[in-house]
């Protein structure tokens, strides 16, 4: 028995872009790899832990794509098993999109809005599944402790969770709670980053989205795990996802120079789609900002040539600057109080201050502060002036 497991595909988000068509369409063709290999690999069913949509009311065009891959799944008949994320539960409306696509045959819903056990029949022989959707943790908690264990031969946990074992500041539960050593294999979702461990000889895997929603789940290889249950020891190999788009970062970049050598590096634009180009900037050598926009000239000319996708300048510290968008004909993302401030002062560092006041609203001693260390910077000083002195 060989099942393919993905979790956090998405479908329908364009980040970490707002409003870009060609981000958002990386994550349908992604997805549609992900088909493709189950396709090709001929396994007995998809496991999906959760965030299968970006948003609980999906667009049409999202169903569209879904649909349009999911097809294919099921002419070859395969059944695609999925649990509920945190963005497949609908805020207003009691329908989720999973119960949607559950309706047209195309998916078959584990656990929507609580933990449920059952045995399901595959092509190779009977699976029996425990499945815990997503809930706040205390929820989760009290779930775990009732949480049947499926009676078959073979059976699996599915879950969207995150583990205490992944050291991040807030988790759900732990292996030991979840009793996972019980398991032939532990199948997880909600953390976007490729996590695999063991308890008792079962693996426990986070396979990661399928798409790396912001910077800091970045990586170059993207994968859907291939889990061989026809043993009695449970093996897991890894089928590497190849339309994903890559999200690149140079750090500390204080030159044009530093910028042109940071993407050389980078060799650009290599195997895959041209990436999203993050460039940190540090203190910059050039107080006045020439720099800065030969830097941007420069980006530009990458995203001209296709190179790269799009670009974000991060200001040190506070601003986030957004590259262009590749179609200028949608909608304009709303600017953000950063861009906008940015854009009237041109100087990072004057921009940064006034955001910090904007910032501290009614604090009025956060702002005496604010106003007492900027005197004492005498270089910050001179740049004001001469920036009341040109307006
Ligand atoms: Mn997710």
């Amino acid at each position: 028995m060989l099942l393919l497991h993905v979790s956090d595909t998405h479908l329908g988000s364009s980040r970490p872009l707002t409003y870009s068509a060609s981000r958002e369409q990386d994550f349908y063709e992604v997805f549609d790899d992900v088909i493709e290999i189950a396709i090709r690999e001929r396994v007995d069913a998809v496991l999906h832990c959760g965030d299968f949509f970006d948003d609980p009311e999906p667009s049409p065009r999202t169903y569209y794509h879904a649909i349009r891959s999911l097809r294919k799944l099921s002419e070859a008949g395969i059944p695609l098993l999925v649990v509920a994320g945190q963005h497949d539960r609908s805020r207003r409306a009691e329908v989720s999109p999973l119960k949607v696509l559950e309706e047209a045959g195309m998916v078959r819903v584990m656990a929507l809005s609580k933990p449920e056990t059952r045995v399901v029949r595959l092509r190779s022989g009977e699976l029996g599944i425990a499945a815990v959707p997503y809930a706040p943790p205390d929820v989760v908690r009290e779930w775990v402790k009732e949480l049947r264990r499926p009676e078959a031969e073979r059976r699996i946990l599915m879950a969207h969770l995150l583990l205490k074992e992944l050291g991040l500041p807030a988790s759900h539960t732990s292996l030991p709670e979840l009793d996972a050593a019980s398991y032939s294999y532990v199948a997880l979702g909600d953390y976007h980053r490729r996590y695999v461990t063991e308890v008792g000889g079962v693996p426990v895997v986070y396979p990661g989205s399928t798409e790396a929603l912001d910077v800091t789940e970045r990586s170059d290889e993207r994968y859907a795990a291939i889990v061989d249950l026809s043993k009695r020891e449970v093996s897991v190999s890894w089928a590497t996802l190849s339309r994903f788009r890559r999200i690149v970062l140079i750090e500390n970049v204080s030159s044009y120079t530093d910028l042109v050598r940071g993407v050389e590096k980078l060799g650009l634009p290599g195997r895959g789609k041209p990436p999203i180009l993050y460039v940190r900037l540090g203190e910059l050598k050039d107080p006045h900002g020439y720099d800065l926009k030969r830097m941007r000239d420069w980006l530009d000319g990458l995203v001209r040539r296709s190179a790269i996708l799009t670009y974000r300048l991060t200001l040190p510290e506070v601003i986030e600057e957004e590259g262009p968008q590749e179609e200028l004909e949608r909608e304009e993302p709303p600017p953000t109080l950063e861009y906008v401030v940015y854009e009237v002062v041109r100087d990072p560092e004057v921009a940064e201050l006034l955001i910090r006041i904007v910032r501290s609203g009614d604090d009025v001693e956060a702002v005496r502060r604010i106003v007492l260390e900027t005197v004492a910077n005498e270089r910050l000083v001179g740049k004001i002036e001469r920036l009341v002195g040109q307006k």
